[in-house]
Order: C-alpha cells, then structure tokens, then sequence
C-alpha cells in the first residue's frame, strides 16, 4: 500500500499512488466476484448513459468507490455509474490524481454468466481528460481466472489473483506483455445493419482473414486480442456515430494499455488518446489491436 510518509505533492510519487490503486482494486476483485451470484438482476436505476443499471454494477461501484477514495493520493473518483466526480481530497493534477472507473463492464453478461470486467484508468488531470493524461491504466477480467492487466510507462503486465487465509494476492504471471505480431481474432460490437457500409465492408474481409471471438464485454473480448492478436471494434453506429463505449472509463484505459503493448488505437480518425472530450460521460467508437488491422481499417473508414 502507500508509504504513509511519502509526500504525494512531489510528481516523482506516481508510482506508490499508482501500486496503491491497484493494491485496493486487487483487494476489491475477490469480494466483487463473491457478490454476483446473488446480484444478476437489473437495480431498477438508470445511470448517466440512460442505460439499466445491474445490482452487480452498483454493488461493484460503491466497494471500488469506497477502496479507491481511501487511497492517499487519490484527489478525484469518477465512475460510469456516477454523474458527477467525487472529491477525494487532494488537488488533481498537482500532486493528486484522478481514477476513472468502468466497475462491471459487460455486467448485461451477468445473466448468461459470461466473462466480465472492471476498467482502471489514472490520469494526472481533473476529469474530463485526454488519454494523454494518464498515468497508468488496467483491468480485472473475472473469467475462470481472476487477473489483471496493469500498464504504465514501463510497459504492461498481468497478474492473477487469488484469496486464501493469508489475504488477497497479487502473482506476476506475464511481466512484458506485447500483442503477438501476427493476428489472429476480432470481435466487433453492435448489429450490421446499424454499422456504417464502410465497415461493413472492412468486417466482410476481416472475417475472411481472422476468427470471431465476440463474447459481448469488451475487457474480455480486448484481453482475447492482447493473447492472440487481432483487433476489436465497438464502432461508430448509423444513429449513434458515437458508438457505445464510453471514452474515459473504457475507451482511453484500453487504448492506453493496448498502445504499451505494442499496438494502436483509433476512434476511425485519429488515436484514442487524442480525443478532447467535452464531458466524463462522453461516447467514443473505438478500433483497437494490432497496427496493421487497425490503420487498414483507419483507411477503410477514410
Ligand atoms: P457496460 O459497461 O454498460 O457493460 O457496456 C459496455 C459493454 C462492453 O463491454 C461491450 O463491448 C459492449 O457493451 C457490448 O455491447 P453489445 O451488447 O451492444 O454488443
Ligand atoms: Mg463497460
């Protein structure tokens, strides 16, 4: 956890705020998972996207909220499923920092328990912010295995964690995660007939090029591509040019983490982390995974 004497107004301590954010989150992990069984029905609430809120989503919210904003260093705690950001204390931005959270992303695959996912990001800028601004940026993939992906400016890595008597664990399994240079899966979000035609056609060649691998939350569907190779697109739809995704709690950690590992992401024109959002809750398409895939598609949509 943090070094309770370290001096959080010196930049230099990024990195004890950074391991102490993915201390709380790791900790959270088992207990999030062990609530679910008991909470795959919707709350009955809506959230700042106007989209039905899962018990699970709620219940993930307030333990990450409560983790995070005992973090020493943490100034600023913003979710998905909040509307406005919760004052931590500390300035952003001089010494404090802000995490932007997705707590249960892919929570609509609590009923037909699929994987699902919890998205990190750290940013070194009051909220909203580019995804220049981070820091560091991770997920937990609650799959058969609970791990996480971690990245910061050193690169990225994945543990797995586990619970027993002693507490939670954190166990490197991969120190320098890098997608493998030949792709092999993709997986795309939304229905074709709400796709524009120009990735209509770009999908109609990928399909013939790589396997489908769409399990409908897109940390699962991202940790498929960083394992094997590919690319993943919720992208921009007919009606909604915007696509689905959410730039600062989805979008802008997983372009943060895919770019460190050696790949690339878009909103069509130009990368993820360029993107000036005008609001927290603001919608981006996103094209991420390999370079090759993704400038194709860039060109495609052109
Ligand atoms: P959520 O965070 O509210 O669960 O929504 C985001 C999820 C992503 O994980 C996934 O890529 C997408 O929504 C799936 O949407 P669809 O069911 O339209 O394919
Ligand atoms: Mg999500």
């Amino acid at each position: 956890m943090t070094d309770p004497d370290a001096d959080v107004g010196d930049p230099a301590d990024a990195d004890s705020v950074v391991e102490a954010v993915f201390d709380a989150v790791a900790a959270t992990a088992p207990e999030i998972r062990a609530a679910l069984p008991g909470r795959r029905v919707e709350s009955g609430t809506e959230n700042a996207s106007g989209e039905s809120v899962m018990a699970g989503d709620l219940y993930a919210d307030e333990l990450l909220g409560d983790a995070l904003t005992a973090v020493d260093g943490v100034g600023s705690f913003v979710s998905e499923e909040r509307e406005t950001a919760v004052d931590a204390g500390g300035a952003v931005g001089e010494g404090a920092y802000a995490v932007a959270i997705d707590p249960l992303d892919g929570s609509s695959n609590l009923r037909s328990n699929n994987a699902m996912g919890t998205v990190i990001g750290v940013y070194d800028a009051p909220l909203p912010a580019t995804g220049r601004d981070l820091v560091a940026a991770g997920y937990v993939l609650y799959g058969p295995i609970t791990t996480m992906v971690v990245a910061d400016e050193d690169g990225v890595h994945e543990e797995v964690i586990e619970e027993d008597d002693g507490g939670v664990s954190r166990s490197v399994v991969e120190d320098d995660l890098r997608l493998p240079e030949d792709p092999l899966v993709y997986g795309f979000g939304g229905r074709v007939p709400d796709w524009p035609d120009e990735f209509t056609a770009y999908a109609r060649e990928i399909e013939d090029e790589l396997k489908l691998r769409y399990g409908g939350a897109m940390v699962g569907d991202v940790n498929q591509v960083l394992t094997y190779g590919g690319v993943f697109a919720y992208p921009a739809l007919v009606d909604a040019p915007d696509g689905k995704l959410r730039l600062s709690f989805e979008a802008n950690p997983i372009a943060y983490i895919v770019e460190r590992a050696g790949g690339a992401a878009t909103d069509g024109e130009i990368d993820i982390l360029d993107v000036e959002p005008e609001g927290v809750h603001d919608r981006v398409p996103l094209y991420v995974g390999n370079e090759g895939p993704v400038e194709r598609l860039k060109a495609a949509l052109d």
